[in-house]
């Protein structure tokens, strides 16, 4: 029986896009390079370093150049940060997590942010929360498994025994390779490819989720 439920964070919990966009178009503002709302979207899910590199699009930069971007983006980002509340969490989540409470289901973060652990702080729901994770505590990110079997480990499951919330592609991707169940929310053409495919967490209940992916148990 499922006995865990490993949430990425990003899209899924929170939507910190909106940030993610404005520091990326003023890092890219001051270096002079093209960078738009759209361009954007399509770096949903993917590393610090991954989302730089996809916005260099091919301009070879001195590794103490990448560095400097990476951790510029980064102090902009945290000062976005520090205004999160509760008012950031996405319709439904604080519900969601009281019913997994109740029902006695153990629950983890994996995501692909080193700024995990201060949203999930700022968000005030990390004592509803298990255990915290990201890519960085692992060999390999998303699409790679490492960070939902890490997560199910420092819970004390199995991945059978779990089953993942994803926005991205690469995140449903890593929860099929982790052999774990797993449900997309949003858009199905990123998310398509997971065992049940929902808008979002809002009026979702553990029953739903057991009566879907577990039917006769
Ligand atoms: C999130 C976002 C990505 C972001 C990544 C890294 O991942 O979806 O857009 O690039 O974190 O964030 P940071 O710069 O804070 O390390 P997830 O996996 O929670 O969706
Ligand atoms: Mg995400």
């Amino acid at each position: 029986p499922l006995r865990g439920v490993i949430f990425d964070m990003d899209g899924v919990l929170t939507d910190t896009i909106e940030f993610h966009y404005q520091t990326w178009q003023r890092l890219a503002d001051e270096e002079g390079i093209p960078f738009s709302r759209q361009a954007n979207e399509a770096l949903r899910g993917l590393s610090r370093r991954d989302s730089l590199l996809r916005i260099l699009q091919g301009r070879v930069l001195p590794e103490a150049t990448i560095q400097e971007l990476l951790e510029r983006k980064n102090r902009y980002f945290r000062s976005f940060i520090e205004t999160m509340t509760a008012d950031y969490l996405l319709p439904g989540v604080q519900v969601f997590l009281k019913d997994l409470r109740e029902a006695g289901i153990k629950t983890a973060v994996a995501s692909a942010s080193q700024n995990v652990y201060i949203v999930i702080e700022k968000l005030g729901i990390a004592s509803d929360i298990d255990v915290i994770t990201n890519v960085y505590d692992v060999d390999r990110p998303k699409p790679a498994p490492d960070v939902f079997l890490y997560a199910a480990q420092q819970l004390g499951l199995g991945p059978e025994d779990c089953v993942v919330f994803e926005d991205a592609e690469s995140g449903v991707e890593a929860a099929r390779a982790a052999q774990m169940r797993v449900i997309g929310l949003g858009d199905a053409a990123q998310v398509g490819a997971a065992d049940w495919v929902l808008p979002g967490l809002e009026g979702v209940r553990w029953h739903h989720i057991q009566a879907k992916l577990n039917p006769g148990v």
